[in-house]
C-alpha cells in the first residue's frame, strides 16, 4: 500500500462544503424552486444576470474557526471546499480573474486563507474541490459568447493550471477533489498532465479519479487500469462490497450539495452514522457534506446531525 495515503485511509471521515453564489438564490430564481450549486443551469441564468449575484454575496456571519470546529464536533479529520464550483465563481484572491471573492463581492475576504488557517490551527487537513468545467469561461463554454469560438486549451493552460498553481501555492492543500470532467474537451490524457504537473509542484496531494476520465457513473470506480487519479469516488452511493482500490463515497446530508431553502429532506443522524460505519467496515472513506448560507452558516439541521455523529464515535471509539 502507498505510503502517500496512509494519513487519508487513516482518517476515514472529511467534511465536504458546497459554498458559492448559488447560495444568494438557494435554489429560487424568478419565483421558480429548483436547482443549488446548478441553479445558473437548471434555470438556464444569462451569465450576466448570474454575475449579480456576486454583489450580493456579503456572509457577515462566516467564521472559519466556527466550521472548524463543527467538522470537529463531528469527528472529520479533513475538509474539502469549493474552491470554484460549475458556475466559475472564484472563493478566493485569484490572479488569473476578477470573478472572484475579493474582486467581485462586497466581502472581500479571502475565504480560503481563513479556513486554509483555521484547519492549520486545529490540526484538521485541508483539501479543496475543483471544477474543469466552467460556465463563466467564455473559452470552456460554447454558450457563454455565440460570437467567440470556444478555445478550450487555452482555457487549460491560461486559467485551469494558473489557478491550480496559486491554490497549491498559497493554501497548501491536502487534497485536490476534481469535478466536471465529463465535458467533452476533457481527456484522460489531459487528465494524467495535470496530474503529474500537481504531484509534481507538490508530491504529497492526494487526487481524486475525477482528474481524468475513467470514472463508471455515480458509482464512481475506475473502468479501466492505469486511470488518472488516486481514489475512487462513489457519489450518493455507497460500494456494495469491500475493494482494495482506494474510494471515498460523498454525500449530502438532504438532497443538495448547494443551499437551497427548500430542501428539508434532512437524513437522520442513525442513517449518517450507518453510512458511516458501513463506508469504514468496506475499506473507503466518507466525504459528508453541508452547504452554507448566502449569510455564512452552516444549517441548524447539519450541526446538529454532525455533533451526533461526534458523540456517536467518542463512545464507539475503535483503538
Ligand atoms: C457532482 C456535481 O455536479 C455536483 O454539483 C456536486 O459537486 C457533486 C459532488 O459532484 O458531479
Amino acid at each position: 500500500k502507498n505510503k502517500r495515503m496512509q494519513w487519508w485511509t487513516d482518517d476515514t471521515f472529511g467534511m465536504f462544503i458546497h459554498w458559492g453564489l448559488y447560495a444568494v438564490p438557494a435554489g429560487e430564481y424568478n419565483g421558480k424552486s429548483g436547482g443549488a450549486e446548478w441553479i445558473m443551469e437548471t434555470h438556464n441564468i444569462p451569465t450576466a444576470e448570474y454575475e449579480k449575484y456576486a454583489a450580493q454575496f456579503d456572509p457577515e456571519k462566516f467564521d472559519a474557526k466556527k466550521w472548524v470546529a463543527i467538522a470537529k464536533s463531528a469527528g472529520a479529520k479533513y475538509i474539502v471546499i469549493t474552491s470554484k464550483h460549475h458556475d466559475g465563481f472564484s472563493l478566493w484572491d485569484s490572479k488569473v480573474t476578477k470573478y472572484d471573492i475579493m474582486d467581485a463581492t462586497p466581502f472581500k475576504r479571502d475565504i480560503l486563507k481563513e479556513l486554509s488557517e483555521a484547519c492549520k490551527a486545529a490540526g484538521i487537513k485541508f483539501g479543496l474541490y475543483h471544477s474543469i468545467m466552467d460556465w463563466h469561461q467564455p473559452n470552456a463554454n460554447p454558450k457563454q459568447k455565440p460570437d467567440v469560438k470556444p478555445d478550450f486549451n487555452k482555457y487549460r493552460d491560461e486559467y485551469l493550471k494558473p489557478q491550480l498553481a496559486e491554490l497549491i501555492k498559497k493554501y497548501d492543500p491536502t487534497i485536490l477533489w476534481f469535478d466536471g470532467e465529463w465535458i467533452g474537451e476533457w481527456t484522460e490524457e489531459q487528465g494524467k498532465d495535470l496530474y503529474n504537473y500537481l504531484r509534481n509542484l507538490k508530491p504529497s496531494l492526494i487526487i481524486n479519479n475525477r482528474i481524468g476520465k475513467a470514472r463508471g457513473g455515480m458509482e464512481g470506480m475506475n473502468k479501466y487500469q492505469d486511470a488518472a487519479g488516486d481514489f475512487g469516488t462513489p457519489e450518493q452511493e455507497i460500494l456494495k462490497t469491500n475493494s482494495q482500490d482506494y474510494w471515498e463515497s460523498c454525500m449530502t446530508i438532504n438532497n443538495n450539495w448547494g443551499f437551497a431553502k427548500y430542501d428539508h429532506n434532512w437524513k437522520s443522524a442513525q442513517v449518517l452514522i450507518d453510512n458511516l460505519v458501513d463506508v469504514a467496515a468496506k475499506g473507503g472513506n466518507y466525504l459528508l457534506n453541508v452547504g452554507p448560507t448566502a449569510e455564512g452558516e452552516i444549517p441548524a439541521p447539519s450541526v446538529e446531525r454532525l455533533g451526533e455523529m461526534g458523540k456517536w464515535l467518542d463512545v464507539n471509539k475503535q483503538a
